[in-house]
């Protein structure tokens, strides 16, 4: 017989979206439990995402958990396009209005979270197994799970699947209810984390004839470098000269030139744009990666996780202070308008960056005069700024 516990809202995943989630209920005075498969070392150490939004910074510093990031994130008022060897900057301070990124590792984030979680008496329970979603379509859905060899049964008012792409609770949801909208880009990204000082203060973008490429960074000692790779490409056949190599040459620009350091890491991702529609059913609200995933190229993951669970929470709130369902019946509708707004740019800065296996010589050249024309026209300028930075929360 499972041990029964009760709870107000259950989420499933400790990613951004979990605990953020998590992190905004307590500060609202509601409970919620999170269960997460992997143990909180490894979602620590998981290299991802590194750019943070204007909107998720000044989140995270206004919850509470911004205080190491203030400290130590790299903030940028710009990004580089470079094309025919040539850098050209994009000044997201003159074209916003002030607004900037801030450069901090996902896992960072996580780390501030799940401290300030344990500081304030959360429960997040790591390394649980066999995780399973019931009863959602009616008033009091629940989460079965196994920790240390026991089994539970979590009761609670709503369920928040915030267990990513591969998560369980997308998969929960009867067939037929779902609309799923997919692109899968014919090209992968490359990535390494080197122990090199990053070659440029801000991020680099490059347009090459050998293919995308993307200078990064973690820390004004760690370097992020990604390049333009075949989906299917086996990392083994990588070593490390041929990655500096190949980012040596698609990196070019006169009178500059790329330091070089021990790979820490290195690893490939695909490449593909995700929704489904909608992102609830019944007390089942699906949020970032387990509803949607956009192509790395926009910097947009992270940042549209937690912009979910903005929503999430603030309707939440509201049925917990009022009884009222009218913002939890128009989440997916809320949240949707940003996803598709976030999924046009992530695929516009990926179809204009990119080399495509089977693009013409037309396709070639239109994406030559599109990065001419972002970077010679303000009001282009301004579209991919004003994105970049993040588009204002509803
Ligand atoms: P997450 O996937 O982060 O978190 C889901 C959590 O649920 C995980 O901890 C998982 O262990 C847990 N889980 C899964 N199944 C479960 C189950 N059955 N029971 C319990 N727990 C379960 N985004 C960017 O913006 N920039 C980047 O550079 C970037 N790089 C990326 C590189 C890689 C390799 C990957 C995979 C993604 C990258 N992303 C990047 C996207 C990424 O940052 C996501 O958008 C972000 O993690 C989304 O957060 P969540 O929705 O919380 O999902
Ligand atoms: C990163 O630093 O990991 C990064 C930065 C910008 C992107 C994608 C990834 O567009």
């Amino acid at each position: 017989m499972p041990t029964s516990l009760r709870t107000q809202v259950g989420i499933v995943g400790a990613g951004p979206a979990g605990l953020v989630l998590s992190h905004l209920l307590h500060l609202q005075g509601i409970d919620s439990v999170v269960v997460e498969c992997r143990s909180r070392a490894y979602v620590e150490e998981r290299v991802r995402a590194g750019v943070l939004e204007q909107g998720t910074v000044n989140l995270l510093a206004e919850i509470g958990v911004g205080e190491r990031m203030k400290a130590e994130g790299l903030v940028h008022y710009g990004i580089e396009l470079r094309f025919g060897g040539r850098g050209h900057r994009i000044d997201f301070q003159e074209l916003t209005g002030g607004k900037g990124i801030t450069i901090y590792a996902q896992h960072e984030v996580l780390k501030d979270l799940n401290n300030a979680r344990v500081a304030t008496g959360g429960q997040v329970f790591f390394e649980v197994e066999d995780v399973s979603v019931h009863d959602f379509d009616g008033a009091r859905p629940k989460i079965r799970y196994r920790k240390d060899g026991s089994d539970y049964e979590l009761h609670c008012d709503f369920i928040a699947g915030c267990d990513g792409f591969h998560g369980i609770c997308r998969p929960s949801i009867p067939v037929g209810v779902l609309t799923e909208y997919d692109r899968v880009y014919p090209f992968g990204w490359l990535g390494i984390l080197a122990d090199a000082p990053p070659s440029s203060e801000e991020l680099v973008y490059t347009y090459h004839d050998r293919g995308f490429a993307l200078l990064s960074m973690r820390t004004p000692q760690i370097s992020r470098l990604y390049l333009q790779c075949n989906p299917d490409e086996d990392i083994d056949a990588w070593d490390d000269e041929r990655i500096w190599q190949e980012l040596h040459v698609r990196l070019s620009s006169e009178g500059w030139g790329l330091t070089e350091g021990p790979i820490l890491q290195k690893g490939i991702t695909g490449m593909r744009s995700f929704v489904v529609e909608p992102m609830q059913y019944g007390r089942l609200f699906l949020a970032g990666d387990s509803a949607h995933i956009v192509p790395p190229t926009g910097a947009k993951g992270l940042n549209l996780a937690v912009a979910d669970v903005q929503v999430l929470a603030r309707a939440l709130a509201r049925f917990y202070a009022t009884g009222s369902q009218c913002l939890l019946n128009k989440y997916s509708h809320t949240c949707l308008r940003r996803v598709w707004k976030v999924q046009r740019f992530s695929w516009w800065m990926t179809s204009m960056l990119h080399r495509f296996p089977d693009e013409k010589p037309f396709d070639h050249r239109r994406q030559l005069a599109e990065l001419d024309y972002v970077t010679s026209s303000r009001a282009a300028a301004t579209t991919l700024a004003e994105n970049y930075v993040g588009l204002p929360m509803e």
